[in-house]
C-alpha cells in the first residue's frame, strides 16, 4: 500500500488531495513537523532534507509535494487527474511547474505576513499592496474566464496543483480574490469537490499542539 509521510496540516495535504480524488487507499505515516519529528534520525534516514511530505510506493521513494501528485496522477489517474492526450499532459506539467515556481514563493510569503497581522484592515491593506501576486492572478484569469478549469471543461491535476498552492493566497488565508472573479469561482469549485472536503475533515481531525 502507498505510504505517505507527513501530516494533513502541511504540504502533505497536496498528495492527500490527489489520493482522495482517485479513491486510492494509502497509509499516512504521521511525521508531525510541529513536534520536530521531521528532524529525527528515523525520518532523516528516509529523507535527508528533513521536510514533509515523502511517499513510498513499492520501490518508489520520493519527496516534493507537487512531484508526488504528478507521480500519483501519472501512475494511477489516467483519464482522471492525468489526461489521456499528450497536449493536455504537457499542460499539466506546465501548470504544475508554474505553481511551484511562480505563485508558491509569492503566496507563501503573503501567508507568513498575513499570519503576523491581527486586524482585518491590516490584512486588507497587505493584500491591496501586494504587487507580486497581481500579475499571477491576471494571468490565471485569462484562462479561467474562458473555461471552468485550466485545461477546459474537466478538472485535472493542473487545477489541483495550482489551487492547492493558491490556498496560501485565498479567502482561507484572508486573501481577497474578488478582483479576479473567474479565479475566485474556480477556486471555490475546487474547494467544493468531495475529495477536498474529505481532506478538510482530515485536517480538522489533526490535534492542535
Ligand atoms: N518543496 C517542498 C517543501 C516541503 C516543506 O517545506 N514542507 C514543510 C511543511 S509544509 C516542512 O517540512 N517544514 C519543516 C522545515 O522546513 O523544517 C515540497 O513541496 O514538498
Amino acid at each position: 500500500m502507498i505510504k505517505l509521510y507527513g501530516i494533513a496540516v502541511s504540504r502533505t495535504a497536496r498528495p492527500m488531495w490527489a489520493l482522495e480524488e482517485l479513491g486510492l487507499p494509502y497509509q499516512l505515516e504521521t511525521v508531525d513537523f510541529r513536534k520536530g519529528e521531521h528532524k529525527q534520525q528515523e525520518y532523516l534516514t528516509l529523507n535527508p532534507m528533513g521536510r514533509i511530505p515523502a511517499l513510498q510506493d513499492g520501490d518508489v521513494f520520493m519527496t516534493e509535494s507537487l512531484a508526488i501528485t504528478l507521480y500519483i496522477a501519472q501512475r494511477y489517474g489516467t483519464g482522471k487527474l492525468w489526461p489521456a492526450d499528450e497536449p493536455s499532459r504537457a499542460r499539466v506539467l506546465q501548470w504544475s511547474l508554474w505553481a511551484a515556481t511562480e505563485p508558491e514563493p509569492v503566496a507563501y510569503a503573503m501567508l507568513k505576513e498575513t499570519n503576523k497581522k491581527s486586524d482585518d484592515q491590516d490584512i486588507r491593506a497587505l493584500n491591496a499592496s501586494n504587487a507580486n501576486i497581481k500579475p499571477l492572478m491576471d494571468y490565471l484569469s485569462i484562462y479561467l474566464s474562458q473555461t471552468p478549469h485550466l485545461l477546459g471543461e474537466a478538472f485535472s491535476l493542473a487545477d489541483l496543483n495550482v489551487a492547492v498552492v493558491l490556498d496560501y493566497a485565498s479567502p482561507r488565508s484572508k486573501f481577497d480574490l474578488s478582483p479576479w472573479p473567474s479565479v475566485a469561482k474556480w477556486h471555490e469549485a475546487c474547494h467544493n469537490r468531495n475529495a477536498y472536503q474529505k481532506l478538510n475533515q482530515l485536517r480538522a481531525a489533526v490535534p492542535a499542539v
